[in-house]
C-alpha cells in the first residue's frame, strides 16, 4: 500500500490524537486516582504507541500537556527560584494524646465553642511540592523551599505518572495552585538501592532522601527513571472555586484527577480523631510508603480562616508525630544466614536498642553488594531503621565514631552450613548455596521435589517432610526412595495405613516423565518449561549431566543464565550423588522412546485452558495438549488458536468470545486423540 493511502489529513490526525489523549488521561485517572484500572498495561502501551506514532507524523500537533511529553528536552544548568503564589506554611507538632487534646482545646476556645469537625490524614514522609495549573494545564511545579520561594522542578514533576498534565474537568479554574507530598514507595526505594549497590554507587538512606534526590536532578530523564508518586492534600492560591470544607477540597481534587490518599477520613469528635490516629499508626508497617505521623486539620474552611496562623504555622492543623523509626547502636558481629531457598543473607548482630516501640537486636544487610556499599564493619556504631519489614536494616555506619579497631567482614565463598560452593548468577543480587543436601534448604527443596508439577508424591506435604527430616530419615531427595517402613512407625501419627500409602505414592512417583524429574531437582531458574526443553533435547540424565555450557545454550529457550545454572548444579558432587541414587532407586532417567501419538493434530497451535475439567487435572490437560503437539499459554490473546473450557470458566472464556476464538469442550479435546 502507498504511504499516502494511510496518511491521515491534518484534521483526522487532530481528532484521533485528541481522542487518544482523552483515553490515556481517563486510564491514568482510573489507575492513579481510583486505583481501579480498566485495561491491561499492554492495551495502555498500545494507546501510547499509536499517539507517539501520530505525533511523529504530525509534530505540529504536539502540545506540552500531551502524555508523550513527560520527558522532554535537555538537562538544566541549575534550578530557577520561584515564588509561591501563597506561602507554604509549616506544621506544628504534637507527640501525645495530651498534645492533641490541648490542640483541640485551643481550637474550640478560638471558635467559641462552635462544633468542629476534623479531617485526619496520614503524614507522608516525602517532600512537599506545589503545582500550578492554569486553565487546567500543568504549567509549573516547585519544591517548598523556605515556604516563600522554592526551586522550579517543573520538568521533573512532569515525569511523575500520577501528576496529571491536564485536569479532568470541562471548566477548570483559571488559576489553581495545589500542594502535596512527592514520595517513593519502600519497595521501589529498595530496588533503587539494590541497583545502586550493584553499580557501586552510594546508597540513599531512606525513601525520603531517595525522593528528594530524584526531584533535585538536573536531568529529568534521571527523575523519569525513578518511581515517584504524589499524594495531594492542600489548596494553594486559586481563583474561581467555591468550596466550604477541606473534605470538599479533597473530593474536588479526586474529581479533577489529583491523587488523594485513601486512608483520609472525616471525624466529628476529638475521640474519633484519636482512634483514627491509633488505627493509622497500627497500619504503618503494612503501607507501601513511609509515614511519620498523622496530620489533623479543621474541616471547615471558614473556621480555618477564623483561626488563621501564628508566624509560620496554621492554628487549624497539627502533625501528630509517631516515634522515629531510626536509632543508633553498635554492631557486635556479622553472620551469614542460609535461608530455605539457599540464599545467603548477611545479618548484623546488634547491641539491643528500642526502635519505634520494639527492641531490635539484629538487622539485615541484604546481600554481598549492599554489605559492600554500606561498608558496615564489626564494632561500628550504626544508624538502624525499622520500616515496614519485620527485619530492620542498617542505614549507615557513623564514620566519625570509628576507632580503627573495627573489623571488615568478608563474604564467604562456601556455605556456612554445609560447606558447598556458593553461586551468584549474573544479574542476581543473591548469593546461594548450591548444595542439594544442604540442611538449611532441605525442607524447601523436598517440598518442591514432592509437589504436584514435580514428582507428585501424594500425601507428602511440608508437615510430613519436616517430620522425616527432623527424625533424620531424609537428608536429600533420594532418601525418600530408601525409606524403611519399620522405622516410619516411630513417627507420631504414622499408622500402618499412612505408611502403606506413603510407600505406594513414592513408588508411583518413579514413573514420572523425565522432564518432571529434571524439574523436581530444583535447579535454579529451571522451571517446568525449561525442564521439558532439556528433557526433549538431551533425552537422558547422563547426557544432561555432562552437557557443556555451549551445548546447553544451543537448546531453544535455554539462555546463558539457565545454562550457567545447570552447569553449576551438575558440577556439585552432592548433587551428582543424589541423581545417582535416584537412578538406583528406579526413577525415570531418560525420555521414553516415542510412544506419543504419531499424529500431532495440535502442532503449532496455541491453547489456553480455563475452568475445571472432569477427567483431567489442569496439569494433565496441559500435558495432553503438549503430547498432541500444542503449546499451552496462560492468557487469551489474538495469538490463541483454541480455548478449552471446563466448568466454572473465568474471564478467559469471555475474552475468547470477544476475540472470536474457537472454544472447545473436554470431549472436543479428547476427540483429537482419536484423529
Ligand atoms: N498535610 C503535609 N502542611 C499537610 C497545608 C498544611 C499542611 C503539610 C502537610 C500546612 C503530609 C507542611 C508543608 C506544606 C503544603 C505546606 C499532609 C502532609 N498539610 N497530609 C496544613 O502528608 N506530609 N506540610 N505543604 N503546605
Amino acid at each position: 500500500m502507498e504511504k499516502q493511502d494511510v496518511r491521515l489529513s491534518l484534521d483526522e490526525a487532530r481528532r484521533e490524537i485528541e481522542s487518544l489523549r482523552e483515553q490515556i488521561f481517563y486510564h491514568d485517572y482510573r489507575y492513579y486516582v481510583l486505583d481501579s484500572p480498566e485495561i491491561s498495561d499492554a492495551e495502555y502501551d498500545e494507546l501510547m504507541r499509536r499517539l507517539r506514532q501520530l505525533e511523529a507524523e504530525f509534530p505540529e500537533l504536539i502540545t506540552p500537556d500531551s502524555p508523550t511529553q513527560r520527558v522532554g528536552g535537555q538537562p538544566l544548568a541549575g534550578f530557577q527560584q520561584v515564588e509561591h503564589r501563597l506561602p507554604m506554611l509549616s506544621l506544628d507538632n504534637a507527640f501525645s494524646r495530651d498534645d492533641l487534646l490541648a490542640f483541640h482545646e485551643r481550637v474550640q476556645r478560638r471558635l467559641q465553642g462552635q462544633p468542629v469537625s476534623y479531617v485526619v490524614e496520614p503524614k507522608i514522609d516525602g517532600l512537599a511540592v506545589s503545582l500550578l495549573y492554569e486553565n487546567g494545564v500543568f504549567v509549573r511545579g516547585a519544591t517548598r523551599g523556605d515556604g516563600e520561594r522554592g526551586e522550579d522542578i517543573t520538568e521533573n514533576l512532569r515525569t511523575i505518572p500520577s501528576v496529571p498534565l491536564r485536569l479532568r474537568t470541562k471548566n477548570p479554574p483559571p488559576v489553581l495552585e495545589v500542594r502535596g507530598e512527592a514520595y517513593m514507595d519502600r519497595q521501589d526505594f529498595d530496588e533503587l538501592n539494590r541497583l545502586r549497590a550493584e553499580k557501586g554507587e552510594p546508597l540513599f538512606a531512606n525513601p525520603r532522601n531517595a525522593a528528594a534526590g530524584s526531584l533535585r536532578q538536573l536531568d529529568p530523564k534521571v527523575t523519569a527513571s525513578r518511581r515517584l508518586n504524589v499524594f495531594f492534600y492542600a489548596l494553594g492560591y486559586h481563583e474561581g472555586l467555591e468550596l466550604e470544607s477541606h473534605w470538599q477540597v479533597l473530593e474536588y481534587f479526586k474529581s479533577i484527577g489529583l491523587r488523594v490518599n485513601s486512608l483520609i477520613e472525616r471525624c466529628s469528635s476529638i475521640d474519633q480523631v484519636w482512634n483514627l490516629c491509633e488505627r493509622i499508626h497500627g497500619l504503618r508497617d503494612s503501607l507501601t510508603y513511609d509515614i511519620d505521623g498523622v496530620v489533623v486539620k479543621v474541616d471547615s474552611l471558614a473556621a480555618q480562616t477564623a483561626l488563621g496562623s501564628t508566624g509560620h504555622s496554621p492554628r487549624w492543623a497539627v502533625a501528630l508525630k509517631f516515634p522515629p523509626e531510626e536509632a543508633t547502636t553498635v554492631v557486635e558481629d556479622i553472620i551469614v544466614q542460609v535461608g530455605r531457598t539457599g540464599a545467603l543473607t548477611p545479618l548484623a548482630i546488634l547491641r539491643p536498642v528500642e526502635v519505634a516501640g520494639s527492641t531490635v537486636s539484629r538487622a539485615t544487610l541484604h546481600n554481598a553488594d549492599v554489605l559492600k556499599a554500606k561498608d558496615v564493619r564489626i564494632g561500628d556504631t550504626v544508624i538502624i531503621r525499622k520500616a515496614g519489614d519485620v527485619i530492620p536494616e542498617i542505614v549507615k555506619p557513623v564514620e566519625s565514631k570509628r576507632t580503627g579497631k573495627e573489623r571488615i567482614f568478608t563474604f564467604p565463598d562456601r556455605c556456612p552450613v554445609c560447606g558447598a560452593e556458593v553461586q551468584r548468577l549474573p544479574g542476581e543480587a543473591v548469593t546461594r548455596c548450591i548444595g542439594k543436601a544442604c540442611p538449611a534448604q532441605l525442607v524447601e527443596g523436598l517440598v518442591h521435589f514432592a509437589s504436584r508439577g514435580a514428582m507428585d508424591i501424594e500425601g507428602l506435604g511440608p508437615a510430613l517432610i519436616r517430620q522425616l527430616v527432623d527424625a533424620g530419615f531424609v537428608k536429600d531427595p533420594s532418601d525418600l526412595y530408601f525409606l524403611d517402613p519399620e522405622k516410619l512407625q516411630q513417627l507420631p501419627r504414622m499408622g500402618k495405613k499412612s505408611i502403606e500409602n506413603l510407600m505406594a505414592a513414592v513408588e508411583a512417583s518413579k514413573k514420572r516423565p523425565f522432564a518432571r524429574v529434571i524439574f523436581a531437582l530444583g535447579i535454579r531458574l529451571v522451571g517446568e518449561a525449561a525442564a521439558r526443553e532439556l528433557a526433549a533435547h538431551f533425552r537422558s540424565m547422563e547426557r544432561l549431566m555432562n552437557a557443556s555450557r555451549e551445548e546447553l545454550q544451543a537448546v531453544p529457550m535455554i539462555g546463558d543464565r539457565i545454562a550457567e545454572s545447570v552447569v553449576t548444579f551438575m558440577s556439585e558432587p552432592q548433587n551428582r550423588r543424589v541423581i545417582q541414587r535416584l537412578a538406583e532407586a528406579g526413577v525415570t532417567m531418560a525420555e521414553e522412546e516415542e510412544t506419543a501419538p504419531a499424529a500431532r493434530p495440535l502442532e503449532g497451535k496455541t491453547v489456553v485452558l480455563t475452568g475445571t475439567l472432569s477427567k483431567y487435572s489442569r496439569q494433565e490437560a496441559a500435558e495432553l495438549v503438549r503430547s498432541l503437539g500444542g503449546r499451552v499459554t496462560s492468557s487469551v490473546s489474538r495469538n490463541t488458536d483454541f480455548v478449552v473450557a471446563g466448568s466454572n470458566p473465568g474471564s478467559k472464556l469471555t475474552r475468547a468470545r470477544e476475540l472470536g476464538i474457537p472454544v472447545l469442550s473436554e470431549e472436543d479435546l479428547e476427540g483429537f486423540l482419536k484423529e
